[in-house]
């Protein structure tokens, strides 16, 4: 029986990691951590969209290089479900600035880039409930159960 509660986190894949043919390796790594897939999709985000998920860097001087960059090209959002998943994921994605963040992370292992950095997790429940709405409906986000997810 389960005794701890699930959240769930917003992952992206950039449009370099897209672009690079990294989208398996990443979503592997999820995989074999034992983390639930809920939704996922390959998607070009709009403008607006995409000042609204980084809405709260608007103003910041990096900003419109940003959204350009998000925008240039195809993503893949997934939700994942796991026990403490967004802290989890935060440290499998590595710090910001790929040149720093630790080997054996997606960042510390695909990039050196802090702009162009393959992946977006959610770094906070309050940051999923705004995020989540700008890449899904609920009726994409799926409630299944896996056959091991008592083991996990
Ligand atoms: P994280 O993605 O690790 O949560 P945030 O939320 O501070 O980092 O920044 C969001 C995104 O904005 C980063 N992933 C990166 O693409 C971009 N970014 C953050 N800081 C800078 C910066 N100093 N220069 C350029 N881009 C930045």
């Amino acid at each position: 029986m389960r005794v701890f509660t699930l959240e769930k986190t917003l992952v992206l894949i950039k449009p370099d990691g897209v672009q690079r043919r990294i989208i398996g390796n990443i979503i592997e790594r999820f995989e074999k951590r034992g983390l639930f897939v809920r939704a996922m999709k390959l998607m070009l985000l709009s403008r607006e969209k995409a000042e609204e998920h980084y809405k709260i860097h608007k103003g910041k001087p990096f900003f419109n290089d940003l959204i350009e960059y998000i925008t240039s090209g195809p993503i893949v959002a997934i939700i994942l479900e796991g026990k403490d998943v967004i802290s989890v994921v935060r440290g499998m994605c590595g710090t910001t600035d790929g040149a720093k963040a630790a080997p054996g992370t997606i960042r510390g292992d695909f990039c050196t880039g802090i702009q162009n950095n393959v992946v977006h997790a959610s770094d906070s429940q309050e940051s999923y409930k705004h995020e989540h709405k700008i890449f899904f409906s609920n009726d994409e986000i799926l409630d299944y159960r896996y056959i091991d997810e008592e083991l996990v």
